[in-house]
């Protein structure tokens, strides 16, 4: 039985990876701001999870987490790096909002970095763990719209790398899973500042991945060995792909 911290439980891929991965037998702490959806996991599995309110932008408190724990939930054996959000539509950059990008840099980037700050060194104690990063396809294919939020996937991408770099020799796994498009969560209400239509029309006439499927590849890469390192997976359902480069046509009848 593994100990695995998920950030971002209270919906879509976290709350997903929690019920899957204990369902494999592990027991989770599952964080995220919204208590009452925490208070309803904790309710749904009772011993098997710790939950506890954590805004990853609030990077005191994710500075003093561990310390903050029950003593026996303190040894992390995986930690997945979900709580993520893209915001303000897809307005180009020009029309974007910098309160907007500030979020996303400090959801995104800072609160996963910083976390993983804090948990990295005892892993590196008893040499072993494991990061399990949620990138996304958006961190590797531009797209308009996707601006900053695309840019934090990037890091993501190459902070995981980066990582392993660093940790080379050593039985510390690190992963950048990137899902492509994915329902089940809300990811694009949130995206759409709670419009439930345009999130909506993000997956009309599609058969998209669902968080439960980004679950399953999650607790594929904790059931391996410990030798193992998986340094990216990108995941799309069938119906999307990369469709290479677009180009801008002057009319021409
Ligand atoms: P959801 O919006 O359903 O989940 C996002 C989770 O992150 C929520 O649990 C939310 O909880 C949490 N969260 C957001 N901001 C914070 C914060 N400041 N501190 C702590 N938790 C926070 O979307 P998904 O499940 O789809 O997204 C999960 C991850 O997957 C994100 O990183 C997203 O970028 C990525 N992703 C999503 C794809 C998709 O198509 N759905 C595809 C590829 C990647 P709360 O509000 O309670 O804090
Ligand atoms: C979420 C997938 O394509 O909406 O990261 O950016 S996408």
């Amino acid at each position: 039985m593994k100990t695995i911290l998920v950030t971002g439980a209270t919906s879509g891929f976290g709350a997903a990876f929690s019920r899957k991965f204990i369902r494999d037998g592990h027991r989770v702490i599952a964080t995220g701001r919204r208590q009452s959806l925490l208070a309803d996991l904790a309710a749904e599995y009772g011993g098997a999870i710790c939950a506890r309110q954590l805004d990853v932008t609030d990077l005191g408190c994710v500075d003093s987490f561990l310390s903050s724990l029950p003593e026996e939930w303190r040894k992390i054996d995986v930690l997945v790096n979900n709580a993520g959000a893209a915001l303000g539509g897809l307005e180009p950059a020009w029309k974007a909002s910098l309160i907007d990008w500030d979020k996303m840099i400090a959801t995104n980037i800072s609160g996963l970095v910083h976390l993983t700050r804090v948990i990295l060194p005892q892993m590196v104690e008893r040499n072993e763990g494991q990061i399990i990063n949620i990138g996304s396809t958006a961190g590797h294919y531009a797209y308009p719209g996707a601006h900053v939020y695309g840019a934090t996937k990037a890091f993501v991408r190459q902070f995981s790398l980066n990582l392993r770099a660093d940790l080379v020799g050593l039985q510390i796994r690190v992963t950048d899973l990137e899902p492509g498009l994915v329902s089940g969560s809300e990811f694009s209400k949130v995206r759409f500042g709670g419009d439930e239509e345009k999130a909506r029309a993000v997956y009309a006439g599609t058969k998209p991945l669902m968080a439960e499927d980004i679950a399953e590849t999650a607790s594929w890469l904790v059931s391996l060995p410990s030798h193992i390192n998986i340094n990216l997976i990108e995941m799309m359902p069938t119906c999307q792909a990369s469709a290479g480069l677009a180009v801008k046509r002057e009319q021409i009848f």
